[in-house]
């Protein structure tokens, strides 16, 4: 699994041969990867951060990774990158990496062999686990997982120890998307692909800051803009970025209102008669759920299930009556001349449309609801499985889709939409890993923000935190981190490539192998699954997470759950037996060697590009045109849902006067462990600031670059403020990244949750901002 130095140069001398007889790059040593003229070896690899899922070549020179540039062969970019994606071949090579296991000594930590790291932690498993159960321990993953690491992890977990404690940071991310998938069509992720991005011509962003967190796939908009002057861009947004700039039009909206104003675009459709009857009849139905479901505030805090109930058209009509553009006007600011325009081109029938969003829906109390509120206007409209004509949630991180959703790292659930309550799940589940059927608890178990505050209670107490960095990225921070340093039998493991705010806090800390560091795939927003093979090695003793994981499931005696010789290709050929024939069926391994990916459901060497439509999607019969056969128990259709508005979780009031939003900027990426090593991206964003309304700013008396200071009820934080910078925030919010790990602006952030999705929203809570 872990290549040797030898291995790779024996690789790298039969690459050349094979180049030299006119091959294509894949990977050193196999299929060949091209070697050019100064010795610099190419393989392909997905790019290591945003879910865009770029492709790129990656050069490399005596062991070490010495260029990368956008693959021309890749679908996805056609050889373009984001600045991120440029500087890739530097990520790697910070200073500090991590290099040799490390164990907790008091307040220093010292080093370690692999085989004291991993007795220790095994020990400590084993004593949790017989004194208090398996529910005591947990592992907390990542939508930076690869495929193989995140399998791994659930089989191990799930199929070995035997609790549901396995999540992923996806929670933070993608939970409410998936939620919103799986009530309106009962299967995960998106019908379209991006395909879709150059056959539209009508294009609604929700808050979804493209330009800096999706560039590639903004700069594919912006192209076909460019070669039809009928495309339209329009940036529904809470605060005016770079997406904004480069948008046809902005419309502002308070934050949360989006409920509403999703609402109101259905009423007006839905009372000027703008929708399409047909299309409604056949592949629609419609259904109201529970409405009081509070905001996850409470301590062991569950997720909850909807019971829903069927409706009629007259019935939803009904429900759309108080959502008048007037009403909603008041309520989100929008003029309801505008809301009545965007209804009017949603349902224009000359129009393509697509709707986008990202994290403004999903880090949402009500994220599951916004998320349904979206397809709605789709599905009232008929604007939906047909190229470029979709809803499309994009998606965060690298593998979320790949890793987190499909193979089902979540407390809840099994690979390919599966669940852990249901028992022909658990069954099938328990067949593939060849454990006993009641090896799988029937309820899940802590969803992310719960399992911080179990470990802050003291009810969790052994914590492996891998490819994620928590203690600076969850919500309620300044009680989680103390919270994790309470003592007692809490033991944290945290498995990262660089000292983070979380190793900070661990008790054992193993350095680990990253992106082409080690063999692995990742999962795109539209459904591609990619691979790469091993490049380099990685430093010092190093290793990767699959290993890691594998080695701990030995010592707990679990190793005959990964009976493999070839782990990759074997762990793959068994994980891919659970989409077969399920709608999400996946390649063989090694298809996807020399692909640049393959988007499922792939049946007879095919991939999709639009799901649930005929022509298209394999499991379409001729004839049925549109089948969302996925949703068995409603005949193949898809669900309308009558959702209200509410307001959010905690607004602002006299004491706390502004909203607070947080989020992203283009050169970092999330915590910044990574990015903030390269020089280039440091100085080009380098500390966090607050950006704010100019208006606001004169009232609090403070001038671009000034220190203001920003307090919650959770805690507070100075630093220097923006105003008119690349990021403008409306009158009343103010909005601060969270990629600086000196400025823990989490502190701040309230756990509120969507109660369905278990998604904490980071996009609003109160604050008040002084002069600092
Ligand atoms: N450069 C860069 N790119 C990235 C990442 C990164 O760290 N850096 N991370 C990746 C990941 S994992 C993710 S999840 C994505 C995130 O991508 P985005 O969601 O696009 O970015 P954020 O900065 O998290 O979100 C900020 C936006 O939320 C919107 N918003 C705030 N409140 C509301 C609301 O009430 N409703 C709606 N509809 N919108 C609201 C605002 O308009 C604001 O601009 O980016 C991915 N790409
Ligand atoms: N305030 C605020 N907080 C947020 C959000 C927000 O919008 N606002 N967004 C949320 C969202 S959408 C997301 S996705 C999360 C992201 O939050 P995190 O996942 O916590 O952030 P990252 O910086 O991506 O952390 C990845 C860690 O893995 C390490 N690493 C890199 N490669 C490897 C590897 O191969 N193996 C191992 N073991 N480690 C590796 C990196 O050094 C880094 O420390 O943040 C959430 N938190
Ligand atoms: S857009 Fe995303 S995947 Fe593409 S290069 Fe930039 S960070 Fe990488
Ligand atoms: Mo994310």
């Amino acid at each position: 699994m872990e290549w040797t130095r030898r291995e790779f140069l024996k690789a790298t001398a039969a690459a050349a041969a094979f180049a030299a007889a006119g091959g294509g790059v894949t990977r050193p040593g196999e299929a060949g990867a091209t070697v050019d003229r100064e010795g610099i070896t190419w393989g392909k690899a997905p790019c290591r951060f945003c879910g865009t899922g770029c492709g790129v070549l990656v050069g490399v020179k005596d062991g070490r990774i010495v260029a990368t540039k956008g693959d021309p062969a890749a679908p996805v970019n056609k050889g373009l990158n984001c600045v991120k994606g440029y500087f890739l071949s530097r990520i790697l090579y910070g200073k500090d990496r991590l290099t040799t296991p490390l164990i907790r000594k008091g307040d220093k930590f010292e080093e370690a062999s692999w085989d004291e790291a991993m007795e220790l932690i095994a020990r400590k498993f084993k004593e949790s686990i017989a004194k208090y159960g398996p529910d005591s321990v947990a592992i907390y993953g990542s939508g930076q997982w690869t495929v193989f690491e995140g399998y791994a992890a659930s089989k191990l977990f799930k199929g070995g120890i035997g609790t549901n404690n396995v999540e992923p940071n996806a929670r933070l991310c993608m939970a409410s998307a998936v939620t919103g998938f799986m009530s309106t069509f009962a299967s995960d992720e998106p019908m379209g692909c991006y395909d879709d991005l150059d056959l539209g011509d009508t294009y609604f962003l929700w808050g979804a800051n493209m330009a800096e967190c999706h560039p590639v796939l903004f700069s594919r908009l912006i192209d076909n803009r460019l070669r039809n002057p009928n495309v339209r861009i329009i940036d529904i947004a809470t605060r005016w970025t770079r997406t904004s700039q480069m948008a046809d039009q902005y419309v502002p909206f308070r934050p949360q209102t989006d409920l509403a104003l999703l609402n109101a675009i259905a009423h007006v459709i839905v009372k000027e008669k703008l929708y399409d009857e047909e299309f409604i009849k056949k592949h629609v139905v419609f259904k109201r759920g529970k409405e009081k479901i509070g905001y996850g505030l409470e301590e062991h805090s569950r997720l909850f299930v909807d019971d829903p109930k069927p409706m009629t058209f007259d019935e939803y009509r009904k429900f759309l009556e108080p959502y008048t553009p007037e009403h909603v006007a008041k309520l989100s600011g929008v003029p309801a001349a505008t809301i009545v325009e965007l209804a009017r081109l949603y349902a224009d029938r000359g129009r393509k449309v697509c709707s986008l969003w990202t994290m403004g829906f999903n880090q949402h109390t009500r994220g599951t609801w916004v998320n349904n509120l979206a397809y709605n206007v789709h599905l009232l409209t008929g604007k939906i499985c047909r190229p470029g004509e979709n809803p499309m949630s994009l998606t965060g991180q690298p593998s979320a889709c790949g890793t987190a959703r499909e193979v089902g790292t979540f407390t809840h659930r099994l690979p390919a939409d599966m669940l852990v309550t249901n028992e022909e799940h658990r069954k099938k589940t328990a067949e593939i890993w060849g454990v006993p059927a009641d090896r799988i608890p029937a309820k899940p178990s802590l969803h992310t923000t719960e399992m911080f505050r179990a470990l802050d209670r003291g009810d969790l107490k052994v914590l492996w935190v891998q490819v994620t960095n928590p203690f600076q990225s969850a919500p309620n921070l300044n009680r989680f981190r103390k919270g994790a340093r309470k003592g007692g039998d809490r033991f944290i493991i945290v498995s990262d490539i660089y000292p983070t705010r979380s190793t900070e806090l661990a008790d054992v800390i193993l350095p680990s192998a990253s992106w082409v560091e080690k063999t692995g795939m990742f999962g795109n927003a539209e459904r591609r699954t990619q691979h790469w093979f091993q490049l380099v090695n990685p430093p010092g003793e190093a290793r990767n997470d699959l290993w890691q994981t594998l080695e701990l499931a030995r010592r707990l005696g679990h190793g005959n759950l990964f009976p493999y010789k070839d782990v990759e290709k074997e762990m793959w050929e068994e994980y891919r037996r659970f989409g077969l024939g399920q709608g999400k069926d996946l390649a063989p391994y090694e298809a996807y060697h020399a692909a640049r990916g393959l988007r499922w459901p792939v049946v007879d060497g095919k991939e999709t590009r639009w799901r649930y439509a005929e022509g298209f999607d394999p499991y379409v019969k001729a004839g049925e045109q549109i089948k969302f056969y996925k949703n068995k128990k409603d005949e193949g259709r898809a669900v309308i849902w009558a959702r209200p508005y509410e307001p959010a979780a905690e607004a602002p009031d006299p004491s706390y006067p502004f909203w607070l939003c947080t989020g992203r900027v283009l050169e970092h990426w999330h915590t910044g462990t990574m990015t903030g090593r390269v020089p280039e991206l440091k100085r080009a964003a380098g500390d966090a600031v607050a950006e704010l309304h100019p208006d606001d700013a004169r009232r609090i008396g403070v001038r671009n670059g000034d220190r203001v200071k920003l307090t919650s009820r959770r805690g507070s934080l100075t630093l220097p403020c923006s105003i008119g910078g690349r990021g403008k925030s409306e009158r009343g919010s103010v909005f601060v990244a969270f990629f600086d790990e000196a400025k823990l602006v989490n502190d701040l952030c309230l756990d509120a949750f969507c109660p369905i999705s278990g998604e904490p929203d980071y996009k609003k809570c109160a604050v008040k901002v002084e002069k600092g």
